[in-house]
């Protein structure tokens, strides 16, 4: 059966695109999700995105991936990445495997970006690729075999 992925977005990501292009890129969100769509209507996948600035919104969502048939996670958590013990919870409470995703390196920015509180629980990361880490990781999470 084909995967049904959900691609979460955190705070501020709503912003790509109008600031910070060097970092970020010059994609905007919604550039960022139609290639996504488009790399997930060719590999036969269902698709869903949601970005939220709202840590609890990000939970709620994740909590409803376990009811909604959706079989993987991509997600940039965005500061939350780095702060979150509530998203962790959230994804750790779920049978759903999941890829981090970094647009930036955060390796090389400054240290408190190194730490994460998902990287331990996550299947994989990407960091620093831009919009084909996003990529990268749905290509991934699409070719995996379901449990
Ligand atoms: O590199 C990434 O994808 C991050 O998850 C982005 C987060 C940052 O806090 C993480 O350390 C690394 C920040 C997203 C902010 O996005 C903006 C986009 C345009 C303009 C301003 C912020």
């Amino acid at each position: 059966m084909a995967h049904q992925i959900l691609v979460l977005h955190g705070p501020n990501l709503n912003l790509l695109g109008s600031r910070e292009p060097a970092i970020y890129g010059h994609l905007s969100l919604d550039d960022i999700n139609t290639e996504l769509a488009t790399q997930a209507a060719g590999f036969g996948c269902a698709l869903q995105t949601f970005q939220s600035n709202s840590e609890g919104e990000l939970v709620t969502r994740i909590q409803q991936a376990a009811q909604d048939g959706t079989t993987y996670i991509v997600i940039n958590a965005g500061a939350y990445t780095h702060t979150s013990v509530a998203i962790r919870d959230a994804l750790a409470a779920i049978n759903i495997p999941f890829v981090e995703v970094h647009l930036s390196n955060v390796y090389k920015r400054e240290s408190f970006r190194h730490h994460s509180y998902l990287s331990d629980i996550a299947v994989g990361v990407v960091a620093g690729l831009g919009v084909a880490g996003y990529l990268a990781a749905l290509n991934f999470a699409a070719h995996q075999s379901q449990s």
